[in-house]
């Protein structure tokens, strides 16, 4: 399968199974797992088989996705905006997290803080490049970087997903401090 196919299926199944199961009728349970024969059937706009999804989990750049062991279940490791329990468990973070995100986010972030807007969790980043290309996404990248060992003092929180992504509910922007460097791409 050529790139342009296999990301047009990883950008269909997060949509599927993080945001809208229901616009193909399709269900998950609490735990965000798909039925594969049920998202095969129920995708009518293309031809979906067992062996085109196991190679985009396999195969995908962040590791999207998960089976279950018998295969007959997928969902989505992070980044849902439905109500689903991906049973996270707390985990120690690194001593420094990134957070990646656009420049002209930046005011609002400063007096707010990082809000986990439409998904579950902030979400954070243990290398500067990811940092970079997540804020990428959303405009001129800027970095901030977190006081996690403050965070931790404090009481907060920190979750990791199967894909290694650092997950956290708020970060006051008092832990927050900006990585200049990030403007220019020069990391
Ligand atoms: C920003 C991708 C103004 C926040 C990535 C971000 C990631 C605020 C945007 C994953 C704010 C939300 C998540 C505040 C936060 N004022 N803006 N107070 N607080 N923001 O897409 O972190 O390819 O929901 O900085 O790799 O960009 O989908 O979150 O810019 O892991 O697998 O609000 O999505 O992974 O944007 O990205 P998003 P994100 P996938």
């Amino acid at each position: 399968m050529d790139n342009k196919n296999t990301t047009k299926i990883s950008k269909y199944l997060s949509y599927i199974l993080r945001h809208q199961p229901q616009s193909i009728g399709l269900t998950l349970d609490k735990k965000g797992w798909a039925n594969i024969d049920e998202l095969i059937a129920k995708t009518t706009d293309f031809s979906l088989s067992l062996s085109t999804i196991q190679y985009v989990v396999e195969t995908n750049d962040k590791q999207r996705f998960a089976l279950s062991e018998n295969a007959t279940k997928i969902r989505a490791n992070q980044g849902h905006s439905l109500e689903i329990d991906l049973a996270l468990t707390a985990q120690q973070p690194p001593a420094v997290l990134y957070h990646g995100t656009a420049k002209h986010f930046v005011v609002s972030i400063q007096e707010h803080g990082l809000k986990k807007q439409n998904r579950h969790h902030v979400h954070l980043s243990q290398h500067k490049d990811v940092a970079n290309s997540v804020g990428a996404r959303h405009g001129k990248p800027i970095i901030f970087k977190l006081r996690t060992a403050a965070m931790i003092q404090d009481g907060f929180i920190f979750y990791q997903s199967d894909n290694n992504v650092w997950l956290t509910d708020l970060v006051p922007a008092k832990y927050l401090q900006l990585v200049e460097e990030a403007q220019n791409g020069n990391l």
